[in-house]
């Protein structure tokens, strides 16, 4: 089956199949009247006027804007209850760090997602997906880590795992033991690292249920030692690393990342320039959030910093129910501009091939290019400044996953 989406008013795309970094991070492909022709589910060609051949089927674009699908490369997807209570905390001036002190905040959390049967989380992550869906989002990693013993961060992972059977967003899973420690090892840190090394990395890895390893290597979470510890164990398992590095301090986590090449350190928002520099020598990309920024009323990550350093620079939603309850990456991309002083085409290679490459699928999605995947959206304007300037409402028309209308 093939299909043809023509009259494309532009189509803006980054090239190629590696992360790009510093001036390559806004130097994208523009090509006005144009069309993508789809074969099944894969790019046939990209192109100017109209093709030679014809297809089965035909989108006209309205002289629309179209860009790759969105790809999420950084949420905590699958999670009991809310945070609502956390919100007038929050407005009197209590932490994030203060409310996971006293038991609350990722721990309360994690006692709904424990009390949760697998259906009422999957049926709840479904409907998120849904909704990112037609905001634009065709690919999303989601994390665990609200589970903290044996059984729970399994049972996140199979429903990530049977979300990926049934849904259209295409899902890449990450394993977070190492998120917080939980009540029960609360005076025991080193028997809950040897849990994690010894007992849940193993049977993550032989169930084969993520791709990816991260850590909250924060203050009072866990210290760079630690992270180290548990990073490399599951690289010998064969899971890749993330790094949730100077979210709210810089403890070393950018230099750790650096240092076992982690494939990408998130947040980064009090990364020193020192750490910025073990992240470019490291070849690691910065995985900015600038959603939580705006909800945890933080600053926001030094990104042009990043790109004069060389760090190839990626932007996500962080979706979870505390530091970022909402799951619109255009709103992290207007944010990314606004705040982290990134340009519309910079921004666009955060949220597609750089992106796709700090979930480990640059070969596959994040450009439209013959033999990449068909993902992409159908925006409703005709230019790419436009989709940034504008904010607040969903401007994602047709989004096509795989080769098919998927939303829209
Ligand atoms: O549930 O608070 N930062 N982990 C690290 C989070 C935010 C998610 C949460
Ligand atoms: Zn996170």
């Amino acid at each position: 089956m093939s299909l043809l989406i023509h009259h494309i008013g532009l189509l803006a795309t980054p090239t190629g199949s590696r992360a790009k970094s510093g001036d390559g991070q806004g130097d994208i492909l523009l090509i006005e009247d144009a069309y993508v022709l789809i074969e099944g589910s894969t790019i046939l060609r990209v192109g100017q006027g109209e093709p030679e051949e014809t297809a089965d089927e035909r989108i006209d674009a309205g002289g629309c804007l179209v860009t790759p699908g969105l790809i999420d490369a950084h949420t905590h997807l699958v999670f009991g209850g809310w945070r609502e209570h956390e919100l007038s905390l929050k407005l009197q001036g209590v932490s994030y760090l203060e409310i996971l002190a006293r038991g609350g905040g990722i721990l309360s959390t994690v006692r709904a997602t424990r009390e949760a049967s697998e259906e009422e989380l999957e049926e709840k992550a479904a409907k998120a997906l849904d909704t990112m869906l037609r905001h634009g989002t065709t690919t999303c990693e989601a994390k665990s880590g609200y589970g903290l013993d044996l059984e729970t961060e399994l049972k996140q992972l199979r429903v990530v795992r049977r979300l990926a059977k049934r849904q259209k967003v295409e899902l890449v899973s990450t394993f977070m033991g190492a998120h917080a420690l939980p009540k029960e090892h609360a005076d025991d840190r080193e028997g809950y690292i040897r849990l994690l090394t010894d007992e849940i990395l193993p049977a993550v890895a032989r169930e084969g249920l993520a791709e990816f390893c991260d850590v909250f290597c924060e203050s009072g979470v866990f210290t760079a030692a630690e992270s180290r510890r548990i990073l490399l164990r599951a690289q010998a398992l064969g899971l890749r690393s993330k790094i949730h590095a100077d979210e709210i301090e810089a403890i070393g986590g950018s230099e750790l990342a650096g240092e076992i090449g982690a494939v990408t350190a998130e947040h980064l928002i009090a990364a020193t320039d020192g750490g910025i520099d073990a992240l470019a020598r490291g070849g690691v990309i910065a995985c900015l959030l600038p959603a939580t920024s705006l909800y945890l009323g933080k600053p926001y990550a030094r990104a042009r910093e990043m790109v004069r350093r060389g760090v190839p620079v990626c932007v996500a939603t962080d979706f979870n129910p505390g530091s970022c309850p909402g799951s619109s990456l255009q709103l992290a991309m207007n944010l990314a501009c606004w705040y982290c002083r990134l340009l519309p085409a910079e921004v666009l290679t955060a949220v597609t091939l750089n992106a796709a490459a700090a979930i480990g699928r640059e070969k596959e999605i994040g450009t439209l290019e013959r033999g990449k995947r068909a993902d992409l959206v159908l925006w409703n304007c005709d230019n790419l400044d436009h989709l940034f300037y504008r904010f607040g409402e969903n401007l994602a028309g047709t989004v096509i996953k795989e080769g098919r209308v998927a939303a829209g």
